[in-house]
């Protein structure tokens, strides 16, 4: 079954033809996601991974992280390398969500890595750097869009692969919470439940299993959330004393912002978290007409018009004040 936007978009269809195409004719395969992979890519990777391999390829994944341990029930994932530079040649590298070769973190080099590139993205801001460009803003979740390859490739789908599929379309939309949300994602999802997938079971696996140390991190960075006078903008922020007096690890804040999203009032929250190599990565997420992927693009990051991020250089109290500033006048420009 090919999926209703295909039907509606004869210039997606046609890259979406190609991409099972040049699967077709090809035999080895890397796959990839962008820096601090999340639940979306890693998903992604796992059910793409499996089909591939059913399909009888040759499927090496890489990223340039590793598994977040949050992940670690998703199936395949042992054999995720992280590994930068990857040096290694293929016939087909397929991009997981990656708006331009950078967010790889390293992994593709063009040109050599592969013959062929398949651009797989639903971010907006994307750069159209393959050789086949599957690029669609209307899904919840690049997993929808995988989902409709692997209806289409040449081997059953599986309750495995619905795993990796539920868990990139439940981690992008914040558990079918939010306004991308569509009635493809939740047909999607019911054709998950029909090869088996228990939702029970993947409820504990991605939200029941917090371990104790974020849960220390979380309620020490809950303590520093401050708010502009309209009560319109939240931040605040981790700092590597932070993640050691908690004992906690930088990839184990993936979902705080959503606490200070979730505050009366406010439109856009903003959470700083300083890196070991000294950076200020910066998420930010909005409910309303606030378009942060702009935002965060004019600040060399990017992401969705309710999710977005930066990278910034800099030390916390400057990127914090140049940030909130610059926040607080493009606010004021759109009332
Ligand atoms: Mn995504």
């Amino acid at each position: 079954m090919v999926e209703q936007k295909l039907e509606k978009d004869p210039a997606y269809l046609q890259e979406f033809e190609r991409a099972l195409d040049i699967i077709d004719r090809n035999q080895t395969f890397l796959l990839t996601t962008h820096l601090n992979p999340d639940g979306d890519g890693l998903g992604c990777e796992s059910a793409l991974s499996l089909a591939l391999t059913c399909m009888g390829k040759t499927v090496t994944v890489v990223n340039a992280h590793p598994v977040p341990e949050i992940y670690h029930f998703l199936p395949n994932h042992e054999s995720f390398l992280a590994e930068t530079p990857h040096a290694k040649t293929y016939d087909v590298a397929i991009m997981l969500e990656c708006p331009d070769i950078q967010r790889t973190g390293g992994i593709l080099q063009i040109p050599g890595t592969a013959q062929e590139i398949i651009n797989l993205d639903h971010h907006v801001f994307n750069t159209r750097y393959g050789t086949v460009n599957m690029i669609d803003p209307t899904a919840a979740a690049a997993g929808e869009q995988v989902w409709d390859l692997l209806m289409a490739l040449d081997c059953p789908v599986d309750k495995r692969m619905a795993i990796g599929i539920y868990t990139a379309i439940a981690t992008d939309t914040g558990h079918f919470k939010y306004a991308s949300v569509t009635p493809r994602t939740h047909r999607v999802v019911a054709q998950l439940l029909e090869l088996g997938l228990e939702v029970g079971y993947m409820n504990e696996q991605i939200y029941e299993r917090v371990p104790k140390e974020a849960l220390t991190l979380l309620g020490l960075a809950l303590e520093n959330v401050q708010f502009n006078a309209a009560g319109t903008v939240g931040w605040f922020s981790v700092t590597q004393a932070m993640l050691k007096q908690a004992g906690a690890r930088e990839n184990q804040t993936e979902n705080f912002i959503n606490y200070v999203r979730s505050v009366d009032g406010v439109q856009v929250a903003v959470f700083f978290q300083e890196t070991r190599e000294g950076k200020i990565k910066v998420s930010f997420r909005s409910r309303g007409r606030v378009d942060v992927s702009a935002f965060a693009y004019s600040f060399g990051g990017g992401g969705h018009q309710r999710a977005a991020g930066a990278t910034l250089t800099g030390s916390l109290a400057e990127v914090q004040a140049k940030l909130l500033a610059a926040l607080e006048t493009s606010m004021a420009l759109k009332v």
